[in-house]
């Protein structure tokens, strides 16, 4: 590293001095806390994102948002050339970086890895990190930080795109590196196009039913509902009402609202309510990267059904399973389909039994990962076609490449020998799906535009939709606990190493019920340890959870209940 590079460095950091007292780490989602406490982590992480982009010469993403988090924490995170997360083996970088006491030691820290991993700083060429924030009010001065986090490392320039959906960045970052143009309009385009052709394919067109049709979308007070307004605009043949959009100042982002309360709490979010029983309804996280739908089956209760991620899941490979058995039938015909798509299915342990039973009985090949996307996506990687969920609402479809370019090739010789046919209909739909569902990360604008043409293409009412299985009935607590990286898991979280003793309670609880099943993990995200418990009936899976909350209590919380 040289002088100019070194006495940038300090000078810049002597201006955001770390809080004192706290341990950040680079958690299921980057790093999230306090917005009060967050500058410097911002101004470092905007470092660590100029690194990457000299690193990987390719245009790198920086989003501030605490998503699902209550309005004053806010976050940030890094996407890297791909779209994706930040590649996993950066982010014991990015804790030490966060940790560092003073301008001295940060230095130090950089220029070991600057050096570690050989990244050719002096001289470097100019490279562009993609800056974005969700609604949160500290935004704004977090943006300011990360700008000059960026702007400490010698060639390295932000470009601040304003307020975003977390899967927009994500987007632009990938079709940046694809040397694509980047904006709203270029992100609702591809979508809108692409949602049309799948509707242009459905079988018979659109029923005359659908017109009147309606979906209502909470979101959440968050960006969502804001940029879902200027998407409908693009869109034909499907009626959206947005409710808690977040303008004109009304409601608070995540209160009472959006997926994360929807899914956990089970009940109907603000601004919603008798007027909607029956009619489908969705709901998005603040900064728009998860989606669930629900429907309020009564007007006496303010309980909803919940349709979450894993009946998206099973949606989503229903169809492409439809499809693919569709374009195989032209082994029969031509007997040259040369190529055997594998299909994959990623969820973790939160996944309701019954929807893994389920999508094995549809024959798919279903695997398990720890909580977070970074680790669903990398697993969904690995198939021909990955589809991915968390019961929380957040997932994608992934297409690798080589299967795409097959994709591409069949559906041009399709159009040549047998236009119009099933099997080029099918290959035009699979192509669709990949344009209209995010690549790079899970993202609810698209969820809810692949959800409504799939209902479409089927002819189904939500209704029908939410009876592919039922749900265990399950219950998901949390527990403020002294420290809770003392808890530490394994088999994709479903088994807790430490503290010594904790995993056989839980066992010993959990036999107690039928079909019971139980674990408990740190989150990654907020100060607790998250308890998920699932049995026979609801009072069976809200007793397990409460007795297992008590225990993780009893090992290391405050002994409230003892
Ligand atoms: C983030 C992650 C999700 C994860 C969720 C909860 O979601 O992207 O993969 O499921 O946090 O994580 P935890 O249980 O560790 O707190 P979001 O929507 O908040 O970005």
């Amino acid at each position: 590293m040289n002088e100019e590079q070194r006495s940038l460095l300090l000078s810049s950091s002597s201006r955001f001095p770390p809080p004192q007292g706290v341990k950040l780490s680079y958690g299921t989602a980057g790093f999230r806390a306090d917005a009060s406490i967050l500058q410097s982590t911002v101004y470092r992480v905007g470092i660590l994102a100029a690194l990457r982009a000299v690193n990987t010469q390719s245009v790198i993403g920086l989003m501030i948002t605490a998503s699902h988090n209550k309005v004053s924490d806010n976050g940030i995170k890094v996407a890297d050339p791909s779209g994706g997360m930040l590649s996993q083996d950066w982010e014991p970088f990015a804790d030490t970086l966060a940790n560092a006491r003073d301008p001295e030691q940060l230095v130090h820290l950089i220029a070991e890895f600057v050096e570690n991993k050989k990244i050719a700083l002096d001289g470097a060429k100019s490279v562009e990190i993609l800056v974005a924030r969700d609604t949160r009010p500290s935004g704004e001065s977090l943006v300011e930080a990360a700008k000059q986090g960026i702007s400490s490392i010698l060639g390295a320039v932000a470009h601040d795109l304003g307020i975003l959906t977390t899967p927009q960045l994500h987007w632009m970052v990938r079709a940046r590196n694809k040397g694509l143009k980047v904006s709203d309009i270029d992100y609702f385009k591809q979508l809108s196009s692409s949602f049309r052709c799948l509707v242009d394919l459905i079988p018979g067109g659109i029923h005359p039913s659908d017109v009147d049709d309606k979906l209502v979308v909470d979101g959440a007070n968050g960006v969502g509902g804001e940029k879902l307004e200027l998407l409908k605009t693009m869109l034909n043949g499907l009626v959206i009402e947005t409710r808690n959009s977040g303008k004109g100042g009304g409601g608070v982002l995540n209160e009472g609202v959006g997926a994360d309360y929807v899914q956990k709490e089970k009940v109907v979010p603000c601004s919603f309510g008798p007027q909607d029983v029956g009619i489908r309804c969705a709901s998005l996280d603040g900064d728009a990267d998860r989606l669930v739908y629900f429907i309020v089956p009564s007007r006496s209760s303010n309980k909803i059904e919940l349709v979450d991620g894993d009946k998206i899941l099973s949606l989503f490979a229903i169809f492409i399973k439809e499809q693919l058995s569709i374009l195989s039938k032209e082994i029969d015909v031509n007997g040259n389909n040369d190529y055997q798509c594998r299909l994959g299915i990623v969820q973790t342990a939160y996944a309701n039994g019954a929807s893994t039973d389920y999508l094995k009985q549809l024959g798919l090949e279903v695997t398990f990962t720890p909580t977070g996307v970074k680790h669903l996506h990398e697993k969904a990687a690995e198939y021909d076609i990955g589809i991915y969920f968390e019961a929380n609402g957040h997932g994608t479809i992934l297409f690798s490449e080589h299967y795409l370019r097959w994709l591409e090739t069949r559906t041009t010789v399709l159009s040549d020998v047998a236009k119009g046919s099933e099997q080029h209909k099918a290959a035009l739909r699979l192509l669709a799906v990949s344009e209209l569902i995010n690549q790079a990360v899970g993202d609810a604008l698209s969820g809810v535009l692949l959800v409504e043409a799939i209902l479409k293409h089927m002819g189904w009412s939500i209704q029908r939709w939410n009876e592919l299985y039922q749900d265990l009935p399950s219950r998901q607590l949390k527990v403020k606990v002294m420290d809770r990286t003392a808890v530490v898991t394994e088999n994709a979280e479903t088994v807790a190493v430490t503290p010594p003793g904790i995993q056989e309670a839980t066992n010993a609880e959990t036999v107690k019920y039928p079909r019971g099943r139980c674990f408990i993990r740190p989150s990654g995200t907020e100060d607790v340890i998250r308890v998920y418990a699932e049995a026979s009936t609801q009072n069976a899976a809200d007793s397990l959870a409460n007795s297992v909350a008590k225990l993780v209590d009893q090992f290391l919380g405050f002994g409230s209940s003892k």
